[in-house]
């Protein structure tokens, strides 16, 4: 099933500005070793629905940062999560491969990264970059 997120228009139908207004749903895919995501999502309630196309299982971490260059650990091979820890607004756990899992966050506008820190993951690719507007 395919569902489409809300399609922001010029017209502003104003309509009451509930806190209980539903999130914006935004499909991402991970797989070997990439990530899609859109490049622009629009501020408030957002539940990022990310589905794993394998063949491994993979993990996905949101934070705010203009920077696509993450800090690595001395390993090399991971991202210094501890580093990024005051500007991560959420994260699942290694999810298996054809599971389909959601993220809610509330995101102001900015310049966000999402990455897989699966050993070697990010350095192979699986990182991108969106903005919040
Ligand atoms: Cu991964």
């Amino acid at each position: 099933m395919i569902m489409l997120a809300p399609v922001l228009g010029g017209a502003c139908a104003g309509a009451g500005g509930s806190a209980d207004r539903p999130a914006t749903v935004i499909h991402v895919s991970e797989r070997d070793f990439r990530i899609h995501i859109p490049a622009r999502i629009p501020a408030g309630h957002v539940r990022l629905v990310v589905q794993n196309r394998g063949p491994d299982m993979h993990e996905l971490i949101v934070v705010r940062a203009s920077d696509p260059d993450l800090p690595l650990r001395p390993d090399a091979s991971t991202i210094d999560e501890d580093t990024l820890a005051p500007t991560t607004l959420g994260a699942l756990e290694p999810g298996p491969p054809g599971s389909t899992r959601d993220l809610d966050l509330h995101l102001r506008p900015g310049t966000y990264q999402v990455f897989c820190n699966m050993a070697g993951h990010y350095l192979g690719g699986m990182s991108a970059t969106f903005t919040v507007t």
